[in-house]
């Protein structure tokens, strides 16, 4: 039984491999889809870090594959109909990362809001000058509203940050409601339209899917509050990125702070990336040590449960098993 990995992994999840003897090959660099799955053809897993598309014609190609193993929470790149057709479960990463990912929303949200990035290439750029009482300006959170979009595990882990440290009052909108959000949070439900009019800072949480795709646009941002943070720490796909460039030009909203773009890598050409109220991140939400050992292990697992004909302890697709 033999597993290939995409990129090096922490060595954690190497051992639990090791340990139940299943062979492990990493791939030396970034791989045409055609060149993985000529490689697939000797394999029984795919251990699958950073952006693999397994679309139709790749997990078609690789029918033999006893499990697809994501080291990432998001599924967006996977075709989970033809996986489920084709009898191949897909496993994901969820919840060791919500509390990395949500630390990278706040600390965007408290970025944006004080402008930091921005300040700091002033000081690079040697334009630190003599202090001004009226000069970039930020403003404060205290008692601001956040606003959650998708409040599952993520989204959870940043209204709890919020309330603790700005005491904000949390509202948000889900395709269900989150009753343990709302005892434990007080958070209100409201509907999409709501969530704009009212967010002072508006974090996006959701997963990416053809019906999210977008759905911050110009429309959105109009209906925003002028002095709005956006914050996306999701996938890129959720915004429109021309409409949020003009929404921060035309001070439809006040600031953005993106841990995702679309595409990725953002160029350093970009325009948002010289804009004061705006502060962008290269996709580093789960980067940390113990998140991605968590989910080394937790990618692990799965694949051992996989080549074992054992149900996958986190299953994406779970209709694959009838
Ligand atoms: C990963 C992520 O860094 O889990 C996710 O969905 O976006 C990140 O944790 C990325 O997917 C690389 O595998």
């Amino acid at each position: 039984m033999n597993v290939f990995i995409t990129k090096q992994v922490p060595q954690k999840g190497l051992d639990l491999l090791q340990e139940a003897g299943i062979a492990y090959t990493i791939a030396g660099n970034t791989l045409s889809q055609e060149a993985l799955i000529a490689e697939l053809k000797d394999y029984d897993a795919l251990l699958s870090a950073g952006f693999v598309k397994a679309d139709a014609t790749l997990l078609e190609a690789c029918r033999h594959l006893k499990v697809l193993s994501l080291f990432s929470v998001g599924y967006d790149n996977v075709d989970l109909a033809t996986a489920t057709s084709l009898g191949i479960p897909v496993g994901n990463t969820p919840g060791v990362l919500s509390r990395a990912t949500a630390d990278t929303a706040f600390l965007l949200m408290l970025a944006v809001s004080r402008k930091a990035f921005y300040n700091y290439h002033k000081i690079l750029d040697g334009k630190w000058q003599e202090f001004e009482p009226v000069a970039d300006l930020g403003i404060e959170l205290d008692g601001k509203t956040l606003g959650i979009f998708g409040l599952g595990k993520i989204g959870y882990e940043m209204a709890k940050k919020c309330r603790a440290a700005f005491d904000m009052p949390v509202i948000y909108h889900n395709r269900r409601q989150n009753p343990e959000a709302e005892k434990e949070l007080g958070a209100r439900y409201v509907s999409f339209e709501e969530l704009l009019a009212q967010s002072d800072v508006l974090s996006v949480h959701a997963n990416f899917s053809p019906q999210t795709k977008e759905l911050f646009n110009k429309d959105a941002f109009e209906k925003m509050k002028r002095n709005a943070i956006f914050v996306n720490t999701a996938r890129g796909g959720l915004h429109q990125e021309e409409d949020l460039k003009a929404a921060l030009e035309s001070g439809a909203i006040w600031g953005a702070g993106l841990d995702v773009t679309n595409p990725e890598p953002m160029s350093p050409a970009n325009p948002l990336l010289k804009m004061p109220n705006v502060c962008v991140l290269p996709h580093i939400g789960s980067a940390t040590v113990e998140t991605r050992d968590a989910m080394a292990v937790m990618a692990a697992k799965n694949v051992i449960a996989g080549l074992n004909g054992e149900r996958l302890p986190t299953i994406v697709n779970a209709e694959v098993y009838g």
